[in-house]
């Protein structure tokens, strides 16, 4: 029976048993209505950016588009390029609270991805870049369309999970997780639309 209540922000988490891995999920990090408001805000208010990456000395277009923000000094290396920081903002401090809060890690940084449509995706790869340390805890915010988040065990080739991130929903993957497992969000012809994706990160300051 309709209660005339919004839903509520959950601190229920789902574990994965993965040998390997550290995984933790919240579905519901977000109430739908502040997960619906902090899509238009980072969608409008981001500086969205087209990055290129060279493969094989050809340059060809990054399927996405991307930010980086964070605390000064934390420059960032990815698709080749050392990226310098933007500063936080408001909304972007505020989802960072939350994810704090529920995670129980902090994070100097975040890295901003809005899949456009179907077209765009992330290929097989694993966070685990110098910056970041041993053992990083990688914590994935999702917001709007529900895409398929795919990890696969890099010696194991058979072990694999695949995750619908729900709309306002909190992934963790900590532990040894970036040095066993890769992911991927793969492109897709079913018509879906926009999807912004933020992991926050730890990066070791020199
Ligand atoms: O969009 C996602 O869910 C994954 C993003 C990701 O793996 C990354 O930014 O490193
Ligand atoms: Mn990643």
């Amino acid at each position: 029976m309709p209660t005339g209540k919004l839903p509520l922000p959950s601190t229920e988490a789902q574990r994965f048993d993965l040998p390997d891995a550290d995984l933790c999920l919240w579905s519901q990090a977000f109430a739908a209505d502040e997960a619906d408001e902090q899509f238009s805000a980072l969608r409008s208010r981001i500086e969205w950016r087209q990055e290129d990456i060279l493969i094989f000395g050809e340059r060809r277009r990054v399927p996405r588009l991307v930010a980086w923000h964070g605390d000064p000094g934390t420059t960032y290396t990815y698709s080749g390029t050392a990226h310098e920081p933007l500063p936080w903002t408001v909304e972007l401090q505020s989802i960072r609270a939350r994810v704090e809060a529920l995670s129980g890690y902090r994070y100097n940084s975040v890295l901003l991805n809005l899949y456009r449509d179907g077209r765009d995706g992330m290929g097989w790869h694993a966070d685990d870049e110098s910056e970041l340390g041993r053992n990083p805890v990688i914590a994935s915010v999702s917001l709007g369309a529900i895409r398929r988040f795919c990890l696969r065990h890099r010696g194991h080739k058979d072990l694999q999970l695949d995750l619908l991130l729900p709309h306002g929903s909190l992934l963790c993957m900590g532990g040894s997780t970036q040095h066993h497992w890769v992911h991927a969000l793969p492109k897709t012809r079913r018509p879906v639309g926009e999807r912004i994706n933020l992991t926050f990160r730890l990066l070791v300051l020199r």
